[in-house]
């Protein structure tokens, strides 16, 4: 799918609205001088990146939540943005690296992907499934009651994508500026072409939408039991079972076990280790079907330098990792 010379356009979205946490919109200036465009054309990639984007900002005081949701015509506004630059990237054949910034930035990738690609599935590899609705985004564990910490966008991307959540929900506004996320009403990536690895931290809500919608999740337990090389195969056989069909694949750092990539967010123990998350990548690179790639919520700011600067490095190794680099040729 991506034409020779093989082109990879750098797309870093210094973004936070979709969370609650400062500094994971400092991910990808990070990533990038720690170096990642020369490693990338020392893989023989052409290497577009014309500096991060300069995003619209919309003040707390003129976006005050929507039902539950936190910065809605925020996140509603640069997804967008985002959705239409990777869409020019997919079609004129170039692979969109996109960094980020928090995780609410694949409504953008996604969207922007299957403009180029209607057919292309999704490989998710996250601690955390991100499918909660608009309803369902309080459903999670002891934190459940706290308000201050539901209603993070960050969360929902797969719910909006996979049209469980749209802006119909959303159109209560007295205000007059669009409703939030009606751009988002076309798009539609189905159930069928999602299929995620990593999971251990998925709310009550969450679960309940991957069993009725049978979506393909592999957890932390499919990975102990069968393998991570039989994984990826399990995984692409459920969305991808020709091996035909273009590859999204959405990397979220805290897929990773917390001792491996500490920087970012939302931790969980018990994730995957530094060759998993490697394999995965190297084996979609493989397919030769690998067409956009996300690497998100490294916030170099929440641990100490060594840990950031940790963070930073791994975050560098998957992409390269995805993007080709092998250990004998
Ligand atoms: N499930 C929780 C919520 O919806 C936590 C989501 C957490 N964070 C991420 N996403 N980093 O992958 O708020
Ligand atoms: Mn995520
Ligand atoms: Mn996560
Ligand atoms: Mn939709």
């Amino acid at each position: 799918f991506i034409t020779e010379p093989k082109t990879v356009s750098i797309v870093g979205c210094p973004f936070s609205g979709g969370q609650r946490r400062v500094g994971v919109d400092k991910g990808p200036i990070h990533l990038v001088n720690a170096g990642l465009v020369d490693q990338l054309k020392d893989l023989g990639w052409a290497v577009e990146f014309n500096g991060h984007h300069q995003f619209e900002d919309i003040s707390a005081e003129v976006d005050p939540p929507i039902g539950k949701l936190k910065n809605p015509r925020l996140v509603s506004k640069v997804t967008e943005a985002v959705a239409q630059v990777v869409g020019d990237h997919t079609r004129r054949r170039s692979l969109p690296l996109t960094l980020g910034g928090d995780h609410s930035l694949a409504m953008g990738t996604i969207a922007g992907t299957l403009s180029g690609y209607p057919d292309a599935c999704v490989i998710w590899v996250d601690a955390h499934a991100d499918i909660n609705t608009t309803e369902t985004t309080d459903s999670g564990a002891w934190y459940a009651t706290y308000t201050f910490l539901t209603g993070n966008i960050h969360g929902m991307p797969l719910a909006f994508l996979t049209s469980l959540s749209g802006s119909n929900s959303l159109s209560d506004t007295k205000d007059s500026q669009s409703v939030p996320f009606s751009w988002l009403d076309s798009v539609h990536l189905p159930p069928s072409r999602l299929a995620y690895i990593g999971l251990r931290d998925v709310d009550k809500g969450e679960k309940m939408i991957l069993l009725e919608h049978n979506i393909a999740a592999f957890s932390m337990h499919e990975v102990d039991r069968y393998g991570i090389g039989t994984v990826v195969e399990m995984a692409l056989d459920r969305v991808n079972p020709d091996r035909s069909k273009p590859i999204h694949l959405s990397f979220d750092v805290d897929a990773l076990d917390p001792s491996v990539a500490p920087s970012t967010g939302t931790p969980v123990r018990g994730g995957l280790t530094f060759r998993e998350g490697h394999y995965i990548c190297e084996r979609l690179y493989e397919t030769g079907l690998l067409v956009a790639v996300d690497l998100m919520e490294v916030n170099p700011s929440l641990k100490d330098a060594a840990d950031a600067q940790q963070t930073v490095a791994v975050g560098c190794s998957l992409v390269r990792a995805a993007l080709g680099r092998s250990d004998i040729n």
